[in-house]
């Protein structure tokens, strides 16, 4: 059995008088204040190390998560588990590498990634009585290869844990252009059935490549099918007329879900893991965001960001919950720039450095593609600092286990370590080694690093673009210590630390 704190009386008595005595239990548990703390994960999509003015931005402000970052603790080496979606996603909810179950980006019509069968960190915090609920980009599949747009939608978030969702099924730039709460489309007209294809133009509807006219974004091919409110998106959607989301409005529906969300579970300990649309592509800011910055929509998608992150955590503090509330603020992965719309990220960057001293970006295995802005604030808890802890999402699993009292099984979260330490205190130590995901595999041991040889080549989309992917055809070896950006390659001069580490992630691989 993996380290953890013994359950407390408290859990048991709270499970003995669920039903009978639920009001007893919240006036008594709001006097003593020692329930378990409820848990917020914001996590911003393509957000990189250098984009907030809390980590050296200044052509952007981000005023409220600097605020949460001057009162909890600030991560300099935080990771997100890989340097794209899906798979820093499905290793954050089970504990697991992605690789594990070969976990890639995945296209709007894919079926759900994590088996309904295994644990999952909502599952998890269920055990402790905690109420579970995502609002947000989901981006890990739905069904089982057969999904019903027009009916159940499922299996989907309910199954592997969570009781309440609201999503966008995989990212803004991909069909269906749909919310779906909990197992159904918002707003679906029966008389007006939706169908996706990621493979033929099933609709009549306008596409990209031949009206450039209605595009408010112009975009690369792939970008370029089926129009939704003026952008053109990844794959073919046909039908739905009335369910189309507006992309403007993604802050204020879906911080609006949160609050209500908070609002309705606010006296059982409840996760909720908020994963924000922005500031992926397309980034289409609402209008009270444009021109915030001078860098076009994707510093206004910043600021848009950091706004919402505002007006949840207002909300918190306004009804006495960040008393008791981890907040766990991070992204899924670094930053890009041009990521398939003419959005004027390249042109308007400026002196702006998105994944700040690190090179690399999104899809890198340098340090830019999983090396994150981390915060974390828990009122009484956390002591304030800035932490240099090797840190990865992949342990919120186990650490959170820890912070709620729950044991895990042997097979459960297997690459999840409990850090619960680190994450609350600045001066813990955190990891000694982890692997970074990203077209290949990296190695981290404190300051080295090692980058196995990437077996596929770089895929197309990626080779044209002006990102340092980091992969190489040979193991590559950095010190971070005095090679931040990963520009001196040692491994000749080090054959035989290359050779251990080579070894090293071979066991891990293994295990
Ligand atoms: C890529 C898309 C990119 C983005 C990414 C997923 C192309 C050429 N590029 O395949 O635009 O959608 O997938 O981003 O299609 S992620 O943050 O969800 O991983
Ligand atoms: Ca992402």
């Amino acid at each position: 059995m993996k380290m953890f704190k013994k359950t407390s009386l408290t859990i048991l008595l709270t499970t003995f008088c669920f039903s009978a005595c639920s009001e007893t239990k919240h006036l008594e548990k709001t006097a003593t204040n020692n329930k378990s703390p409820n848990i917020v994960i914001f996590y911003v999509d393509d957000l990189g190390y250098g984009d907030l003015s809390s980590y050296g931005a200044t052509s952007v402000s981000t005023p409220n998560i600097d605020k949460l970052a001057n009162k909890g603790i600030k991560f300099t080496d935080a990771h997100s588990p890989a340097a794209t979606c899906t798979p820093s996603r499905y290793s954050l909810l089970t504990g697991k590498y992605a690789f594990r179950n070969k976990a890639a980006i995945l296209p709007g019509d894919a079926p759900l990634i994590i088996d309904p069968n295994i644990e999952t960190l909502p599952k998890m915090l269920k055990k402790a009585s905690y109420t579970t609920g995502v609002v947000g980009k989901w981006h890990l599949g739905l069904g089982n290869g057969d999904v019903n747009w027009n009916g159940q939608v499922k299996p989907g978030p309910l199954e592997i844990g969570f009781d309440y969702s609201f999503l966008i099924p995989a990212t803004g730039d991909r069909v269906p252009t749909v919310y779906l709460e909990n197992h159904q489309i918002v707003n679906l007209d029966p008389n007006d059935p939706i169908a996706i294809s990621y493979a033929e133009n099933i609709s009549d509807r306008p596409i990209g490549t031949e009206n450039p006219q209605l595009l408010k974004q112009q975009a690369d091919t792939q970008h370029s099918a089926t129009i939704i409110n003026g952008i053109s998106r990844i794959g073919w959607m046909s039908g739905g007329k009335s369910a189309e989301w507006v992309d403007e409005e993604f802050p204020d529906v879906l911080t609006g879900k949160a609050i209500d969300f908070i609002q309705e579970n606010k006296h059982s300990p409840f996760l909720l893991y908020f994963p924000f649309h922005d500031i992926h592509v397309p980034r289409i800011p609402n209008p009270r965001f444009v021109g915030q910055t001078e860098m076009g929509p994707r510093g206004d998608a910043i600021v848009q960001m950091d706004w919402m992150t505002g007006k949840i955590l207002n909300f918190l503090e306004a009804n006495g919950l960040m008393e008791n509330t981890l907040v766990i603020f991070s992204s899924d992965n670094g930053p890009v720039l041009d990521d398939g719309y003419e959005d004027k990220a390249v042109e308007l960057v400026g002196n702006h450095k998105p994944a700040g001293p690190y090179s690399g970006g999104k899809y890198s295995a340098l340090e830019g593609g999983t090396r994150v802005p981390m915060i974390t604030y828990l009122k009484n808890r956390t002591k304030q600092g800035v932490s240099n802890a090797m840190m990865t999402h992949i342990d919120l699993y186990a650490s959170l286990a820890a912070l709620a009292g729950v044991e895990l099984a042997d097979a459960e979260a297997v690459d999840s370590d409990n850090v619960l330490d680190a994450l609350l205190d600045p001066n813990a130590e955190g990891r000694t080694e982890m692997l970074e995901e990203s077209f290949t595999l990296s190695l981290r041991q404190k300051q080295w690093k090692y980058i196995a040889p990437a077996k596929n080549s770089t895929p197309n989309w990626l080779a044209n673009k002006d990102v340092r992917t980091g992969l190489q055809t040979k193991g590559q070896l950095y010190n971070l210590a005095d090679d931040t950006g990963e520009m001196n390659n040692l491994a000749q001069r080090y054959p035989e630390r290359l050779a251990a580490m080579e070894k090293r992630m071979q066991e891990i691989i293994n295990q």
